[in-house]
């Protein structure tokens, strides 16, 4: 979900269009130059006509409190290995410091809404499921074309810079989305519209134009907490804060390590992210299946048999998930959410997919290997395999695997 290049998408206003030549906001507007309300109704148009849903403006100024709470979330660790966060909050907490002459900021919102209860896919435990965002192109790829061609737009009509932003660059995308109105962070901190719940995809675009704001929306949460009670993990401490270390979306996709034991099991099959917490908002009976023809899922891309995924190697996985998000987690870091799937299927029939990758080149396979077959073989058979591989093991975290693997079963042997 998340990505650290940025685009360096600074487009100015025409040059020898009407008005070229003259600073951003400077005091020569050319009659040919839209501005106000007539240029953000003409731009709202245009960025509908593209396949945005939500379109809505806020002022750079209008986020006192994210500098704080950033740094309370980096202070309790929340970012986990996410360390780009850290390295850019100054940036990320306050639009000005990002572009000093910046005027409005511009939240956009793409729904992506699934046409089926995707929750209903997590019963197929010999399955993975691959999260809703996911099981298409890029959503990188598709905003930012979209987002740039916009933002021409807006350039073209106005005697103004702009700069494109989807997930790319510093930007605290969610309260700037409440402040402009797009919609409210739920207690899940996900942007949730009252139009189409919270299958939404957000991008930004900082223009040094003057552009009328939207009034910011408020909470409607209410009593409800479904988000924080389906959470698997637990990794909501408190509404409103999300602890990145225990959200399958950040273990499956973002931590490049071993997954730590305990969280292991609430896993179940979910192998790239998670759409828990989304699913159950209430707010989504408002939601409609995205039209966005290239975010629609692809039925190759949804409830992925274990089995065939255990034998990707590096290029086949490459091909098979090229131009789509999966393919940026690599193979290695795909198989070990694959078999941490097998070791919570229950089903010894696939227990052979983990035994073959029990000899894996990656230390992270391979440990992952012992950890799912310690679920799946009896007692005899998993000391079998030790006795074959433990002895030559080099790696500290696989012989801790094989180590914990093997604890029970010791007693079970005697
Ligand atoms: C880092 C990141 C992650 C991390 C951390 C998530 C997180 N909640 O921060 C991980 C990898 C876990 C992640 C997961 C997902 N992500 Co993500 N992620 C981001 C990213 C790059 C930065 C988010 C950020 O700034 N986090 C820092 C914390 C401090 O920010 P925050 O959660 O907004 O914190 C606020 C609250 O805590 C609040 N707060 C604190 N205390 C209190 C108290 C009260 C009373 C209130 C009201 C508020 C409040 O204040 C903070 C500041 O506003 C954004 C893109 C971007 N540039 O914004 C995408 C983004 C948030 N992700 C997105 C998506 C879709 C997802 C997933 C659904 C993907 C998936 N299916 O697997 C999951 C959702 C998990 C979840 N419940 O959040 C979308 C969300 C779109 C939307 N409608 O909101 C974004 C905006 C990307 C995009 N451009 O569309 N993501
Ligand atoms: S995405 Fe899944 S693991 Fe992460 S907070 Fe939501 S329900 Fe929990
Ligand atoms: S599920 Fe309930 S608590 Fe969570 S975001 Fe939606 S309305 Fe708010």
């Amino acid at each position: 979900m998340v990505r650290q290049d940025q685009v360096p998408a600074v487009l100015s206003h025409a040059p020898g269009g009407p008005g070229a030549g003259h600073g951003a906001g400077g005091p020569l507007r050319q009659s040919g130059f839209l501005d106000g309300d007539a240029l953000k109704r003409t731009f709202i148009e245009r960025a509908k006509a593209l396949g945005f849903d939500i379109v809505r403006i806020a002022q750079p100024d209008s986020i006192p409190l994210a500098p704080e709470r950033l740094q309370a979330w980096l202070e309790a660790g929340h970012h986990g290995s996410m360390d780009w966060m850290a390295d850019t909050a100054d940036r990320r907490a306050d639009p000005r410091t990002l572009w000093p002459e910046v005027r409005s900021v511009i939240l956009l919102g793409l729904n992506y809404g699934p046409a089926d209860d995707p929750l209903a896919e997590l019963a197929h435990k010999d399955r993975g499921y691959i999260s809703v965002y996911a099981r298409n192109r890029d959503y990188h790829d598709v905003i930012k074309g979209k987002l740039k061609e916009v933002a021409g737009f807006l350039a073209s009509k106005a005697s103004s810079d702009v700069k494109v932003f989807v997930d790319t660059a510093p930007v605290m995308e969610k309260p700037l989305a409440e402040a402009a109105g797009l919609g409210f962070q739920g207690k899940h901190t996900v942007v949730v519209s009252r139009e189409f719940g919270n299958w939404l995809f957000l991008g930004a675009i900082f223009t040094t134009a003057e552009l009328p704001a939207d009034a910011p929306e408020r909470n409607h949460c209410g009593s409800c907490r479904r988000c924080l009670d389906i959470c698997p993990t637990n990794a909501f401490p408190a509404p409103y804060q999300l602890d990145a270390r225990r959200c399958i979306s950040y273990l499956t996709i973002e931590h490049k390590g071993h997954i730590p034991e305990e969280l292991r099991s609430g896993i179940g099959n979910r192998i790239f992210g998670c759409d828990d917490c989304l699913a159950v908002c209430p707010w989504n009976k408002f939601a409609q299946a995205g039209r966005e023809a290239r975010l629609v899922q692809r039925d190759d891309l949804a409830l992925l048999p274990l089995a065939d995924l255990a034998r990707l190697d590096d290029p086949s996985f490459r091909a098979r998930f090229a131009g789509t998000p999966i393919k940026r987690t690599g193979r290695d870091r795909f198989i070990r959410n694959v078999l941490i799937a097998i070791g919570n299927s229950g089903d010894a029939g696939l227990a052979e997919n983990a035994e073959r990758l029990l000899d894996d080149a990656s230390p992270l396979v391979r440990a992952m290997a012992v950890w799912a077959l310690g679920r799946l073989l009896p007692p005899k058979a998993m000391a079998l395999h030790a006795a074959e591989r433990l002895e030559q093991e080099s790696d500290p975290d696989v012989r801790e695997e094989w180590r914990r693997a093997m604890e029970p079963r010791i007693e079970a042997l005697a």
